[in-house]
């Protein structure tokens, strides 16, 4: 019957304004199962008709049901048959369709229509540059047809798609081709089958006018497996470094992990219109564009590596993630986390291990630590939510990997991988949980997790203070921890944090090796014997736990490890701890003239060797060249004021560009010579000639502003280009302006590259940032329409702290109108915009106030969708 006809039940049903709340201790499983789906595609760009068949039959494993539901969002119903018979006793729930079935086993065949060209939504099956494609992680396929639409229902689909040969000449879909042929009028149709089942989150189909770089993959048991990387056609000169990127994920995930490949082709499709980076649909993956097109014109450094590790992450997903799916949504980082360790690890193979250690902990710092101290932490498994699409977050993923990374610290890689090919075994074709992972490690490495399944379960970042004492050859270091309270988890219980630890000898420079200690009580004390003097203290080397280290240490115990310490993320963290240690306390206001200088020097100490010791390579100069970024240091405050942290923060830079001034010059200049390749030593000399001219305009502006724009006129690859503009885009003057015109001009259609256009204006450091994002968001260029274009403006926006903190409350009030205005056109990336303002609590009053307000101002707007609403009222709450 139709629930929202029964007056009782429509009480009980919420307000569109209180979306349901979801939560994993409910768990039931499914009554029905699903084994076999086949669905009929006719296509069109306007109206997609979908037939789908499906075999259902009683699951032996959970409660009976004498109904039927279907998940469904903004379907048009067109029949239902059951058996073979039209029926007309099914029921509408909400978007749910109920059907009454009342034998153990049916055959159910469902017909719907669909409008993809006004799906702005992006999720389901939508438009995007006259071709067809989908999206449904999490919950998409419901807006494709009516159907169980959770991860616990694995079937086999076949899939036979018809539609215009001249708009649609490609049809793929998931798995093998097993037909195709031509159909009057010009139509013509493709049938494929998928061998392996899946839940209906993995399911795609696309349709469009593509071309594809081709070629083979043979696998370890000497299969050929097809690949093609799909793009539109002028894309083409633009995927070898993707197509590359594969074959040695599939290459190395063989000699890492022991996993093959299991389908005869592999597809992966760029589309421009895409909510996140890709999707690892089997047999099919749709990726953002952004992770997919490539060259040295028009890609930087960063794009090249971050192509490389998304297209791992994607394949890598085959195994965590579709041969071995996720139970419910709760259990999401079972697949994210393990499968962004895979990738980093694969990128540290690839890329080199220290820089992209530092660079992976810097996103965990930037992106992570922020959601876990604020309003919207919650565990790498959540416990409840309303919308799954807000938990796609920088929690899930990389702290879910920062937690399998430790188990892996602990097991040692060799354990760890048998470990692991213990769970492939045992969950194969299964939808498991995050318990089943924890279980075979513990099983196959030989590990006891008991104690550290609250990894799974507690959220916020924990804190480790550490102090060291020294007396009669004896050095004690004493660690305390604690895991601060965080929404609906007021008391948090001691968790095992593995430290990896060396103690340096001051006069020879050296240890007498690493040590892993396990903090596993609130508190600890560990003494080390045989020191003649105090040593110097490294911990928590190579990030071995995601944790806030709180330590006193001597200034020169930092100096001496930012010069020498022989684990790179260390010494990179030493320089990190001297600068933050000196800013925090030129905020806290009680630094005298001469306590500045002195801090000053040490830092230019520590500076000054990085800039020239020539055992290290540029890479790893270029890292430790960086300052810690503003929003890492705003989470050092309890309060923050964003404008005196600017301030600071920008008159170090220029303090360390003038006393560095003729250095830097050397430096830029030497660096400057080396030419384009996409070898590590030419990547390195980039990162360093960018970062040489940050500290240079910070210094002299003026004649920085010169050697930038030669950088920048003389650049031949998108890495200097876009380097030098990111610095004449915080200058003054007509060299600037030059600059961004050129620019402009230069790649004017290529819209990757004019997405950096927005976002280096956005994000600039330029007093008037703030209004040339105003005046951007009226170019002709500016659509809320294409995802990439929307961040690349606002998320630049948001992320440029002196421009969204402004002190009037502009900034905040710009980016609520953009929510306002975007969340009826995408609401998942309308939602992704709250968490910026959800962090009033952390900021000065004054600013505070504003922040709240318009986090109120948005909450009473009317027919917010779920993904906005969620997010307002736990920034709020
Ligand atoms: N599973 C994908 C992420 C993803 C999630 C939701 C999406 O919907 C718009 C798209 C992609 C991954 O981890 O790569
Ligand atoms: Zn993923």
């Amino acid at each position: 019957m139709d629930i929202a006809r029964n007056p009782e039940m429509a009480d009980a049903a919420p307000t569109p304004h209180e979306p349901p709340v979801i939560r994993r201790e409910d768990y039931t499983p499914f009554p029905w199962i699903l084994p076999e789906v086949r669905l009929r595609f006719d296509l069109g760009l306007e109206a997609t008709r979908v037939v789908s068949t499906l075999t259902v039959a009683r699951n032996a494993k959970a409660d009976p049901s004498s109904t039927i539901r279907l998940n469904g969002d903004g379907l048009q119903l067109v029949s239902v048959s059951i058996d073979g018979e039209p029926v007309n006793t099914w029921s509408m729930d909400g978007d749910d369709l109920i059907l009454p079935l009342s034998g153990d086993a049916h055959e159910v065949e469902i017909a719907t229509e669909i409008d993809p060209g006004a799906n702005s939504q992006l999720m389901g099956l939508y438009a995007s540059n006259g071709m067809l494609c989908t999206q449904c992680e999490a919950e998409g396929f419901r807006r494709i047809t009516f159907f169980p639409d959770r991860p616990d229902v694995l079937s086999t689909y076949s899939v036979r798609m018809e539609g215009e040969k001249a708009q649609f000449p490609i049809l793929l879909c998931n798995g093998n081709k097993v037909e195709e042929g031509e159909l009057e009028d010009g139509r013509h149709f493709a049938e494929w089958h998928d061998p392996w089942p899946k839940p209906s989150y993995l399911f795609a189909l696309v349709a469009g006018d593509l071309v594809a770089n081709s070629s083979t993959f043979t696998t370890m048991s000497g299969r050929d497996v097809e690949l093609n990387v799909w793009v539109r056609d002028g894309d083409l000169p633009r995927t070898d470094h993707a197509m590359e990127s594969l074959k040695k994920s599939m290459q190395w995930d063989e000699e890492t992990f022991d996993r093959e490949y299991d389908l005869d082709l592999y597809n992966i499709v760029a589309v421009s219109d895409f909510n996140m980076g890709a999707m690892e649909n089997k047999g099919l993956n749709v990726f953002n564009t952004k992770y997919v097109l490539a060259d040295p014109d028009t890609a930087t450094d960063a794009d090249f590596d971050a192509i490389e590790g998304v297209i791992a992450h994607e394949y890598f997903h085959n195994w965590s993630g579709n041969r071995v799916t996720c139970r419910d949504w709760f259990q999401l980082s079972l697949k994210e986390g393990f499968t962004v360790l895979r990738d980093q690890l694969f990128s540290q193979d690839m890329q080199g291990e220290a820089v992209k250690r530092i660079e992976d902990v810097r996103i965990l710092r930037s992106a992570q630590f922020p959601e876990d101290s604020g309003p919207l932490a919650h565990p790498i498994r959540p416990d409840s939510y309303r919308e799954i699409s807000n938990f796609y977050t920088a929690t899930v993923y990389n702290k879910g990997a920062e937690v399998i990374r430790m188990m892996r610290s602990m097991a040692g890689p060799e354990a760890f991988r048998a470990g692991t090919d213990l769970y492939f075994d045992r969950h194969d074709g299964e939808a498991a949980t995050c318990e089943d992972f924890v279980r075979a490690i513990e099983d196959g490495a030989g590990l006891d997790l008991e104690q550290f399944r609250l990894w799974y379960s507690q959220a916020g970042t924990p804190k480790v203070e550490v102090a060291m004492r020294y007396e009669g050859e004896t050095a004690t270091l004493s660690l305390k921890q604690t895991v601060p309270p965080t929404p609906g988890q007021p008391a948090k219980h001691p968790m095992p944090i593995p430290l990896r630890i060396a103690l340096f000898d001051r006069e020879s420079g050296e240890h007498g090796g690493e040590q892993l200690i396990v903090l596993d009580t609130a508190e600890k004390e560990l003494a080390f014997e045989g020191f003649a003097q105090a040593p110097v203290l490294s911990i928590n080397r190579g990030f071995t736990a995601p944790v806030a280290i709180e330590r006193t240490a001597p200034r020169e115990d930092l100096v001496f490890l930012a010069a020498r310490d022989d684990d790179s993320f260390a010494r990179y963290e030493a320089m990190q701890e001297l600068v933050v240690g000196h800013l925090v306390a030129a905020l806290g206001g009680g630094l005298s003239d001469e306590e500045r200088e002195v801090g000053q020097a040490a830092i230019a100490e520590a500076f000054g060797a990085i800039l020239t010791d020539d055992t290290l390579d540029d890479s790893m100069r270029g890292e430790l060249m960086m300052l810690p970024s503003q929003t890492y240091l705003m989470e050092q405050m309890l309060v923050a004021d964003p404008g005196r942290i600017h301030a600071e923060r920008e008159a170090l830079k220029a303090w360390l560009g003038q006393h560095f001034h003729s250095t830097l010059e050397t430096l830029h200049d030497r660096v400057s010579a080396v030419p384009y390749s996409l070898d590590g030593p030419a990547r390195g000399a980039r990162k360093v000639k960018t970062q040489a001219l940050v500290y240079l305009a910070a210094g002299d502006p003026e004649s920085a502003a010169e050697r930038a724009w030669e950088q920048f006129d003389g650049a031949d690859n998108m890495t200097d280009r876009q380097g030098a503009l990111m610095v004449l885009a915080g200058l003054e003057g007509a060299l600037r302006t030059n600059a961004l015109l050129d620019f402009y001009n230069r790649y004017k259609g290529n819209d990757l590259v004019i997405d950096k256009w927005f976002t280096l204006q956005a994000w600039s450091t330029h007093p008037q940032a703030i209004e040339h994002v105003k005046a951007l968001a009226k170019h002709p260029d500016f659509t809320l329409r294409n995802p990439n274009r929307v961040r690349s403006l606002y998320m630049a926006f948001a992320g440029n702290p002196h421009a969204f903190h402004q002190a009037d409350g502009e900034g905040y009030r710009m980016l609520a109108d953009l929510i306002l205005s975007l969340d009826p056109i995408n609401p998942q990336t309308a939602a992704r915009f709250v968490p910026a303002l959800g962090r009033w609590r952390r900021i000065e009053p004054h600013r505070a106030a504003l922040m709240r307000a318009e986090l109120e101002r948005i909450a009473a707007a009317e027919n917010l969708s779920r993904d906005t609403y969620e997010q307002v009222t736990r920034s709020l709450g």
